[in-house]
């Protein structure tokens, strides 16, 4: 069956002005941000311990681990990384295609393996950070800089903007959903059986694998899985071009696409987030989350993939591009 895809015409905004696909808000005025940060000591003692023992498992990959279980761990990064792409963000968060009840339940799975929050947390922060973009309401600002926008929004208190805006966007579609519903109601089940218990106890059930090599290998995939997310809302958002919107931040990627499957290529995703592929023509070999789901559309678990026409991008690349559309041709290129 051939995949089911929608072009969405740009002059149509009564389709796409909805908090899904999040036309951004021109940023206020910014007022001068006298708040004592009040940093959340748990996060921060947490994540240095897991990032140690994930460069701990960087050394026992090397020195005594079994090859099966780092195949194994690079094969859970991309199931998980898949729950966050394909998942939270193209399908929940933004809406741009539609997926029978298996392929939600295999991306629920797939995001829990992830742990990156609920679908519902996720994608509720998502959509305030694309209406809101690069303002005290964005979670994760880039103007405040590397350090903030990567990891440093998850190790303080939220700016009261977020969730002054955020009570604001509609998110009944995501409670909606009895899949996603699930997932949030028992996350303290759901998340450690999914992305700790099972991945450490399959390499020493199955292969005789150690629990410090297994236990540190899977910390050393999570970490990998949350720090190539990050880097979209860090590096994707200060370095790379803008051949779609050159007056956004958000950049094209492409160190960032392969560690993110596909989620570097931002400038063009925030200027049409509608689209399932987050980028121009999203060739597999930095887009595995549109093979993913172009996968499915084939045997018709995906549908209503939404897509933008080349006309519309033509036409958006002369008025609000940066140039670099023409000369490094985004649209031929990996
Ligand atoms: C993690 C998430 O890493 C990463 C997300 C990245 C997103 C990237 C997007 C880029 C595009 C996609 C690319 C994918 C690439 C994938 C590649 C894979 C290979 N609206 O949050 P709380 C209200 S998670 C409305 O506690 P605090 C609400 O009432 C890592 N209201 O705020 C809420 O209550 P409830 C693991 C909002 O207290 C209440 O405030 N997880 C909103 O300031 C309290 O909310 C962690 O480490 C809103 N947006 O604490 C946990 N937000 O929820 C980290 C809040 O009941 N988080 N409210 O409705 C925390 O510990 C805390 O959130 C905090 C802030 C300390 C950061
Ligand atoms: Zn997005
Ligand atoms: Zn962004």
């Amino acid at each position: 069956m051939a995949p089911n895809i929608t072009s969405v015409p740009t002059g149509v905004l009564s389709e796409q002005d909805d908090e899904v696909s999040m036309p951004e808000v021109p940023p206020e005025v910014s007022q001068p941000d006298n708040r004592k940060l009040e940093l959340v000591w748990r996060n921060i003692i947490l994540f240095a311990y897991f990032h140690a023992v994930a460069l701990y498992g960087v050394y026992l990959m090397l020195v005594s681990a079994k090859l099966a279980t780092t195949v194994f761990g690079f094969f859970l990064y991309q199931c998980g990384g898949l729950g966050v792409t394909a998942g939270a963000h193209r399908l929940w968060a933004h809406r741009s295609y539609k997926a029978k009840w298996p392929l939600k339940l295999i991306l629920t799975l797939f995001n829990s393996l992830a742990f990156e929050n609920s679908v519902i947390e996720w994608s509720r922060d998502h959509r305030v950070h694309h209406k809101f973009s690069e303002t005290d309401a964005d979670p994760h600002n880039a103007k405040r800089g590397f350090f903030f926008s990567h990891i440093g929004w998850l190790l303080c208190k939220k700016h009261p903007e977020v969730k002054n805006k955020g009570k604001g966007l509609d998110i009944s579609d995501l409670y909606a959903d009895p899949i996603l519903f699930a997932q949030d109601k028992y996350y303290l089940i759901v998340m450690p059986l999914c992305c700790f218990i099972l991945p450490v106890m399959i390499p020493m059930y199955f292969w005789n694998e150690t629990f410090i090599n297994s236990f540190s290998l899977n910390m050393l995939r999570y970490i990998i899985t949350l720090n190539a997310t990050w880097l979209v809302n860090s590096a994707a958002h200060l370095y790379g071009h803008k051949p779609y919107d050159k007056y956004i931040n958000p950049a094209e990627n492409k160190m960032v696409s392969i560690f993110a499957l596909g989620e570097g290529w931002h400038n063009y995703h925030h200027t049409f987030p509608w689209d399932y592929k987050t980028s121009e023509l999203g060739k597999y070999s930095t887009n595995f989350s549109a093979a993913f789901i172009d996968f499915f559309a084939k045997i018709g678990w995906a549908y209503d993939l939404k897509t933008v026409s080349p006309e519309m991008i033509k036409k958006r690349v002369q008025r609000t591009g940066d140039g670099s559309h023409e000369i490094w041709g985004w649209g031929d290129k990996d």
